[in-house]
């Protein structure tokens, strides 16, 4: 084969593979653009813990949410444990946004209605995150996930998040019983000396009015 026909095939063939490269690339740009990989931090506070599995085996310490397409929702499910002995209320809030415009087109959120998690209770978690189409401006993105397992109030008889009326008639029901009877109820008990007397409406007043939703 002749010298220049030899140089003018390998230059065909090497502007091929190029528009080859460039359309890959070109293709990938258009269709993958969106918000790069990004992890977030995920803390917790009292007795309350976060696993990958229900079966409580895998913490989770970092959420990777992986690359999110602008208008997209992205969800990752986790499960909660509740650690202790009394009921926690779960208050599930971010910090440390990096940028901190972040926050006002990153929208998290999560699926669970129920707020408070019983002593040793394992539960569903999905958490939520929609970026926006107005994030075009944001390429990188961080931000902590604090899993709060706060204490219930103690005049929160019935455990529902509220200490009001219905507190009032649950406790009513206990009123001046005493352990191993039964009416007996340990949540009515909020100075916990085995007996439900007034010591304990008194504890129960304190807290009417307070209300964790
Ligand atoms: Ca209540
Ligand atoms: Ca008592």
């Amino acid at each position: 084969m002749p010298k220049d026909k030899t140089l003018r095939l390998f230059m065909q063939v090497s502007i091929s593979m190029l528009c080859v490269v460039l359309l890959v690339f070109s293709v990938q740009h258009f269709f993958f653009k969106g918000v790069y990989p990004n992890v977030s931090a995920v803390e917790t506070t009292g007795n309350l813990k976060v696993f990958w599995d229900q079966s409580c085996t895998q913490s989770v310490i970092t959420i990777d949410w992986g690359t999110i397409m602008w208008g997209q929702t992205k969800q990752i499910m986790v499960f909660i444990r509740n650690d202790g002995n009394q009921t926690l209320y779960l208050n599930l809030k971010t910090s440390n946004w990096n940028p901190s415009y972040a926050y006002d087109s990153l929208l998290f959120s999560f699926n669970r209605t129920k707020l408070l998690v019983s002593a040793e209770e394992v539960d569903k978690i999905i958490l939520r995150l929609y970026v926006s189409l107005v994030t075009q401006n944001i390429h990188k993105f961080s931000f902590d996930i604090i899993f709060e397992g706060l204490d219930c109030f103690p005049g929160d008889v019935n455990k529902d998040g509220a200490v009001n009326s219905k507190d009032l008639i649950v406790f009513g029901n206990a009123f001046y019983s005493q352990l191993g009877d039964s009416n007996w109820n340990p949540n009515a008990d909020i100075n916990g000396d085995n007996i439900v007397n007034s010591k304990d409406a008194i504890l129960l007043g304190k807290d009417l009015g307070k209300n964790w939703t």
